[in-house]
């Protein structure tokens, strides 16, 4: 059982994930991609310690959906979420990640996805890129009513630069600054048990009723998870053991 808290940092290939793990720890532990070909595939966990707290950042793959995907592609998202689920016990936190230049209707499709597995979690949205701003967080106060018309919205936001180059290492503080103190906020929020927000995932996902040895075959297969954690989850569900599987809708 573990009372860290758990970041989940998102957002589409290089908007700079890496970059907000390394800096958020202070220093390089996220190996961070120059090239679109060479992204990061895989969920990776990273933990720092930010004045005594531990916190788990956990850079995720995945959501990277065409913009309409059919039923079949959403039924079978993409999201590399084993090793979360293996791992964590409470998801704490989203950092939605974007590119202040990029903003685009696929950006917000991709939130939407994550919002609607990570329900009531509470997202932080991190715009990246803004180095060349005089004030960073000028960018927000220019780009908040484009955003809330696009739909973009977060629990908050915080505007930074990832680029650790002599040039920026003003701003570079800065922005660690600011994630820090927005990461402070959150601590006493409430958490969510990762299982149950997975679970009742796909109780909202139609037709998705199974249980049991059905429930197993299909977290392995589909989701890909492994025996013990799609083990563990059935279990969570079982009406006979306490839980809530299927939902009301
Ligand atoms: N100018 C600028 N470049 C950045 C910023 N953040 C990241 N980068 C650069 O963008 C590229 C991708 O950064 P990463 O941190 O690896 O991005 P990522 O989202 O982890 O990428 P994937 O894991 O491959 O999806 C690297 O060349 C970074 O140096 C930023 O705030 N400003
Ligand atoms: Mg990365």
């Amino acid at each position: 059982m573990s009372d860290a808290f758990n970041v989940m940092i998102m957002g589409e290939t290089g908007v700079g994930k890496s970059s907000v793990v390394n800096l958020i720890a202070g220093k390089p532990i996220a190996e961070v991609n120059p090239d679109i070909e060479s992204n990061t595939t895989k969920t990776t966990k990273y933990s720092a310690h930010i004045n005594s707290m531990t916190v788990h950042l956990w850079e995720m793959t995945g959501f990277n959906l065409p913009e309409n995907p059919g039923a079949k592609e959403v039924f079978a998202l993409d999201v590399d979420l084993g090793s979360v689920l293996a791992d964590a016990t409470t998801v704490d936190l989203v950092l939605f990640c974007m590119r202040g230049s990029k903003v685009t209707r696929t950006t917000k499709s991709m939130l939407d996805r994550i919002k609607n597995m990570f329900d009531q979690v509470p997202v932080l949205l991190v715009i990246t890129h803004l180095e060349r701003q005089k004030l960073m967080e000028d960018w927000w106060n220019d780009n908040e009513a484009r955003l809330t018309n696009m739909g973009v919205e977060g629990t908050g936001h915080v505007c930074v630069t990832g680029l650790t180059v002599k040039k920026w290492s003003e701003k570079y503080e800065e922005s660690r600054q600011a994630l820090l103190m927005k990461l402070e906020q959150y601590p006493s929020c409430q958490t969510r048990s990762i299982e149950t927000c997975f679970l009742e995932y796909l109780s909202r996902m139609q037709n998705f009723n199974q249980r049991g040895k059905k429930l197993e075959k299909t977290l392995r297969e589909r989701y890909k998870l492994d025996k013990t954690t799609a083990e563990k989850l059935v279990n969570v569900a079982a009406p006979e053991a306490g839980g809530f599987w299927p939902f009301n809708r």
